[in-house]
């Protein structure tokens, strides 16, 4: 029999306090720290936690009750002990039924229960589900605990002789399986008491799934205890959604917190719907209507895809467009790359380096666009450095190396620097640790063509530059229309943390560092 332990009042800084509430039942197993009772003060009200883990064997307290430090509030036995306390009674099988040999049909009854007309407030298997000795059958309630009601045989259903709602006691029978070539029919542990009676049970027990193939895990292997099975319907969590990390695949109490966690971060990922229901993409058999050919998606696509999803949906976006006058720049640019031609130094100016210059001033001086929203969406992290995404078209689809510190660098360091990146990128040699770190993306459509796009922000920058084709056009210069060769901007912006108005001052500002090749030098 277990050696009982005494739980006494700790110092709660005050003597002759009011119990206010009693937060466990006897029969109850409870975990070390957790609220034995609460008490009220006249300053605060605090819970009373238990020292150690094990069961609440006897309450020496009621509400209204007032104690002191040194108080005895109950008895207890441990863990281990209360474990032992519950190792005992074997389940009652038919006489007729034998056991160990595969494919003989066993009789499966109420086990001693303490306890006789208990109410079953959910069935946990379906005829047809392969369950092995742990497999709980039933959850019952007694006026002291819920428990959950063992297998102790591992088989498959045939029949079930319980539904919720019966009142069942020691010797009733539960149900038929036919035994498989696992069982032993080892001597079985009596149900697991692990619920407060207060536990109210909801009637909306999750519906175990039929298993054709019994080799993969499935409802019917998900052990969880009564509190874990409560939990996961306040959350309206599925059992068969979980994976189990405790002992023998037991499905704990971290484990559905975990798994809620998980799906409130992808529901942030995917921005939810504001509480739509979206609908799915229509399923439609094109073969009907032609010849197809499916093709996988590459490796990057499948990653790029689900983060471009989440700016897509999560970020408020707004482009801007804009043109800058680059005739003299390109004047400029032609001239150094016949220098550099004849000096056959093995890389030629592009535009785009150009583009990253002018951003990189116009980054310095509107500090909101060289910054983050920080992960719970208070505050902005600027950044004193500048390094600028660049999206590099490939084979296997789309990736942004970053190149860093652009505002340190010049034109001839950039557009090596440029060449090597788009050769590793397009041969797929980019590392993960190329692409981090970016402040801002520029992603240039201009040596294909194009008057304009609206480039999707790469989080977490919070704006984007789209450039398209340079076009000549005639301008008025005041007296006389002029060519002029025009650069399409188009600047995308999270709107949560850029206003309208400066994204029209930033991409103005930086169409003039373009139009003026010499503040882009200064
Ligand atoms: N207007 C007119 N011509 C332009 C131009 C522009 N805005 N930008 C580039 N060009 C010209 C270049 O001058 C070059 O011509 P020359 O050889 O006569 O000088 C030619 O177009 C090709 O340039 P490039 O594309 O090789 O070089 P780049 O520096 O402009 O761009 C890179 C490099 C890696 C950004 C580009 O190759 C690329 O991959 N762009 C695609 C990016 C992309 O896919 N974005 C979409 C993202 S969303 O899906």
């Amino acid at each position: 029999m277990a050696e009982l332990k005494e739980v006494i009042v700790p110092d709660i800084g005050s003597d002759d306090v009011e119990i206010i509430e009693i937060c466990v039942a006897v029969g109850d197993t409870i975990e070390a720290e957790a609220s034995i009772l609460t008490v009220e003060t006249d300053k605060a009200t605090m819970d009373i936690p238990a020292p150690f883990d094990g069961v609440i064997k006897e309450l020496k307290v009621k509400v209204g009750d007032k104690i002191s430090q040194g108080d005895l509030i109950a008895l207890m036995s441990n863990a281990s002990q209360a474990a032992a306390d519950i190792a005992t009674p074997a389940i009652a099988e038919t006489p007729a039924a034998t056991t160990g040999g595969a494919g003989q049909t066993i009789e499966v009854h109420v086990p001693n229960l303490d306890a006789s007309d208990v109410d079953v407030i959910e069935v946990l298997v379906q005829v047809g589900d392969v369950i092995d000795e742990d497999s709980s059958i039933i959850t019952v309630e007694t006026d002291k605990a819920s428990m959950d009601v063992p297998a102790a045989h591992a088989g498959t259903v045939q029949a079930l002789h319980v539904k919720v709602g019966d009142k069942v006691s020691e010797g009733n029978l539960m149900l038929t399986i036919q035994s498989s070539a696992s069982d032993n029919a080892a001597p079985v542990a009596a149900p697991v008491k692990e619920d407060a009676p207060s536990a109210p049970s909801s009637p909306t027990a999750p519906a175990p799934s039929l298993s054709s193939q019994p080799a993969e895990p499935d409802h019917q292997t998900l052990h969880a205890s009564p509190s874990v099975r409560r939990i996961t319907r306040e959350f309206g969590v599925e059992i068969k959604e979980l994976s189990g990390t405790g002992r023998k695949g037991r499905i704990t109490k971290e484990d559905v917190q975990k798994y809620v966690k998980l799906m409130i971060s992808k529901a942030k990922a995917t921005g939810g719907t504001g509480g739509m229901h979206v609908i799915d993409a229509p399923r439609v058999d094109f073969a009907k209507f032609g010849e197809i050919e499916t093709v996988p998606l590459t490796r990057i696509q499948k990653i790029s895809g689900p983060n471009l999803h989440r700016n897509w949906v999560t970020i408020p976006h707004v482009t801007q467009f804009d043109e800058a006058d680059i005739t003299e720049l390109e004047a400029f640019r032609k001239e150094q790359n016949q220098m550099l031609a004849k000096r056959d130094l093995g890389f030629k100016i592009t535009p785009l380096v150009f583009m990253m210059k002018a951003a990189a001033k116009t980054l310095l001086e509107f500090q909101v666009f060289n910054s983050s929203l920080s992960p719970d969406g208070e505050s902005l992290i600027h950044k004193k450095y500048v390094h600028i995404g660049i999206a590099v078209d490939t084979p296997n689809g789309l990736v942004v190396p970053v190149v860093r510190d652009v505002d340190q660098k010049g034109i001839y360091e950039l557009s090596k620097e440029l060449l090597d990146i788009s050769k590793k990128a397009r041969d797929g040699k980019l590392t993960s640790a190329d692409m981090q770190g970016s402040c801002f993306t520029i992603s240039s459509l201009g040596g294909i063509g194009g008057t304009a796009f609206t480039p999707i922000v790469n989080a977490p920058d919070v704006a984007i530059l789209g450039v398209s084709k340079s076009d000549m056009k005639p301008k008025w210069n005041g007296s006389e229309f002029e060519p002029r060769l025009m650069l399409p901007l188009s600047l995308s912006y999270d709107h949560r943390v850029i206003d309208g108005a400066l994204a029209a001052k930033f991409s103005v500002t930086l169409a003039s560092y373009l139009s003026d090749i010499r503040k882009i030098i200064l």
